[in-house]
């Protein structure tokens, strides 16, 4: 009998530990995350030639409640911040590994728009980015992207074939003039993300990694404040009232 509580205390201490370890629920309740691309290369080929060095200034993007709850959609000018286009592609997400996330795009905008001084046709974009989650000490975002605290940093692994942006397209916008050909492979990238925590629509409204007594006073201290971007106002409606109370307390214990 001894033996097979044993047994059965080791099973269920293993599965907590498997169920800890596993930091994209972290990412799902967080809702969005923030990422850079510090380093990276490029090269255009074809009625244009030009390389150099490829970098991202930092961004924030919000998951989406559809597919895995890990996908999230951009605009090109996100990515690409010299291509001046609202036009959005969708990234979806396959675990590939325990916390190794691959994000995959694969689009055909067929718009005109603009790279550098140049006007160019982009018939097609795709990209893959891959990243590993890891435990992350709750701080504010290094990147200054979310306005909640973080507490999982992203690292992107997997080399070139785990991280690439490419572009095909034709330039003056002369789509489908091969004279007019151009392709663009961004590489050798160089990422890092952060995500976590919780948002103040789940009750955490003092932007750390839980919800607790902490943002149950500050609810009750600011109960019947009104205005706009108050810390406490959960749900956004410009008053501090018990829809904001209650959701402290659906949430409370919670942690990000
Ligand atoms: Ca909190
Ligand atoms: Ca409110």
């Amino acid at each position: 009998m001894n033996r097979w509580m044993t047994i059965l205390a080791c099973t269920a201490s293993f599965s907590a530990m498997a169920l800890a370890n596993d930091l994209t629920p972290k990412l799902v309740n967080a809702g969005d995350f923030s990422v850079r691309i510090p380093a990276g290369q490029f090269t255009i080929t074809g009625a244009l030639n030009q390389s150099g060095s490829f970098t991202s200034r930092g961004a924030s993007f919000r998951f989406l409640p559809d597919g895995t709850g890990l996908d999230w959609k951009a605009r090109i000018r996100d990515l690409v911040n010299a291509i001046p286009s609202d036009y959005e592609v969708r990234f979806n997400a396959t675990l590939i590994a325990p916390n190794v996330v691959q994000w995959d795009m694969d689009a055909t905008p067929n718009v005109c728009t603009t790279l550098n001084a140049f006007q160019v046709y982009i018939s097609r974009i795709s990209a893959r980015f891959t990243f590993q989650l890891e435990d992350y000490t709750c701080a504010p975002d290094p990147i200054n992207r979310l306005s909640h605290a973080v507490s999982v940093r992203m690292t992107n692994v997997g080399g070139n074939d785990g991280n690439f942006l490419r572009l095909e397209g034709y330039l003056f916008c002369q789509a489908g003039n091969s004279n007019f050909r151009i392709d663009a492979n961004v590489f050798n990238l160089t990422m890092e993300g952060f995500s976590g925590g919780l948002p103040k629509s789940l009750g955490n409204v003092n932007t750390d990694c839980i919800v607790d007594d902490a943002d149950l006073l500050a609810v009750l201290f600011a109960f019947g404040s009104s205005g706009s971007n108050l810390a406490e106002d959960t749900n956004g409606d410009e008053i501090v009232d018990d829809a904001d109370l209650l959701t402290v307390l659906f949430n409370f214990g919670r942690e990000g």
